[in-house]
């Protein structure tokens, strides 16, 4: 039986092919700076868009088609879901997948029916991967959708909502746990403010530390060792969100005491509505030692929200593959697709042409990346850009054995300094080259 019944498992026909079910530049065995593509790009499928979001925006209800679900809250339909996803999956040949639990699982009436139905489909889950050999990316809890959740979980002024989240967290936990996830995620949804009227920020940034910590504490119990992932997002829904952006996240996490247990979960959409470059936020992190995953999708400049667009812009996966390759590329992390369709592009072979383009992009992002590192002239620019640190009075600078004593000194004898331009437009021609 065939979900999709219209659609080929996608395969590589290079870049002379017209057929829209085959990639023209990712090609998962192709090795590129000695790994395969696979290994590199480590491309990772969103549940929440791909099997439930059914693309309603503000101003109207949902178009997507998706024959094969009843629209209803039940289990059995949860459990037929894990199998049309697998069956993308398959046929895309995305090797990871990421979910919330409320994504996979339906709430119900009560929190032990919730937890119930969610062991229920992530004992199907387990099977659809063994099966199949797809891994769990990383898992979340949804602390946003619930009309409890409208003033936070961990930053909720209630603490009996503090602790329904904080519960939620360990069944999500313990579900990624069950799936052998390579991570865990933390999005702070809800947690920030809509008004600093009514909020205590000490106190809510102190619980959310808290909830933090507690999830450290039980990752150890229950053996789990995946990574934590904290998602940066600057606002939305929220007006102001707590983890706005890389260094407000390190700066979080290195003033409670977290930084070892974390890494970042970097989404190319929040740093542009960040008021950032996916690439000042991804070197924020890699500088910190903490570029964990990558949320993969791309804004739209018109358009001043989340829009969770697929990556079709070849200089930004170009920009993002140069600073994964300059970190040595991923390890528990990858590539994950928290994109969706337009709503006008409502029919299930969309889902394909998002994802086969999604991946496309980023074969040629890291294909273009790579050359641009093989060619060398870029990183040796920037390296004779700061030559005058590597010797004298530059390095004296650099190792803080000199004062500004001697720097004046040296001010005094040297005379005015020789400016070299920073040939940004040559720069520019540059990777224009390789594009
Ligand atoms: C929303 C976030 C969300 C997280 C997972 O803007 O990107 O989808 O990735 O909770
Ligand atoms: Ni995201
Ligand atoms: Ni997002």
């Amino acid at each position: 039986m065939s979900y999709f019944p219209e659609v080929p498992t996608i395969s590589y026909e290079g870049p002379g092919s017209k057929n829209p079910f085959a990639f023209k530049h990712y090609n998962p065995d192709e090795v590129v700076e000695g790994k395969s593509m696979r290994e590199h790009l480590r491309f990772g499928a969103a549940y929440w868009h791909v099997m439930r979001n059914g693309l309603a925006d503000p101003f109207g209800g949902p178009t997507a088609l998706m024959p094969w679900d009843d629209g209803s809250d039940s289990v059995e339909n949860a459990l037929k879901r894990t199998e049309v996803f697998f069956e993308f999956l398959e046929k895309t040949g995305i090797d990871f997948y990421c979910f919330h639990d409320r994504d996979i699982a339906p709430e119900l009436g009560d929190l032990a029916k919730s937890n119930a139905a969610l062991e229920k489909v992530t004992d199907q889950l387990a099977g659809l991967q063994e099966k199949s050999g797809k891994k769990l990316l990383w898992g979340t809890a949804c602390l946003f959708t619930h009309p409890r959740y409208a003033q936070g979980a961990g930053t909720s002024p209630s603490a009996d909502v503090f602790a329904y989240g904080a519960a939620q967290v360990k069944a999500a936990m313990d579900a990624t746990h069950k799936l052998g996830g390579l991570g865990y995620t933390f999005w702070g949804g809800r947690e920030g403010y809509a008004t600093l009227l009514n909020t205590d920020m000490k106190r809510e940034l102190d619980h959310l530390a808290a909830l933090l910590h507690m999830a450290v504490e039980y990752k150890k119990a229950i053996g789990f060792e995946g990574q934590f992932y904290i998602e940066p997002k600057p606002k939305e829904p929220t007006t102001h969100q707590y983890d706005s952006d890389s260094a407000a996240c390190l700066n979080f996490l290195r003033e409670y005491d977290l930084l070892d247990h974390f890494k970042l979960n970097i989404e190319t959409n929040h740093a542009t509505l960040a008021g950032h470059t996916m690439q000042h936020e991804l070197t924020v992190a890699i500088e910190a030692g903490a570029l964990g995953s990558i949320d993969a999708n791309q804004g739209d400049e018109l358009i001043g929200w989340d829009t969770d667009e697929f990556p079709s812009d070849l200089y930004g996966t170009t920009h993002v593959m140069l600073k994964v390759l300059e970190m040595g590329g991923f390890t528990t992390g990858g590539l994950n697709f928290d994109a969706k369709r337009r709503r006008e592009s409502h029919e299930p072979v969309d889902l394909f042409h998002a994802h086969v383009g999604g991946m496309d992009a980023f074969a040629r992002g890291l294909k273009i990346a790579a050359a641009i590192r093989a060619d060398g002239r870029l990183a040796d620019f920037v390296k004779n850009r700061y030559a005058s640190f590597d010797s004298g009075i530059g390095a004296k600078i650099e190792s803080r054995s000199t004062s500004l004593e001697e720097l004046s000194a040296h001010a005094l004898s040297a005379g005015e300094p020789a400016l070299e331009s920073g040939r940004q437009e040559m720069l520019n021609n540059l990777i224009n080259e390789f594009i």
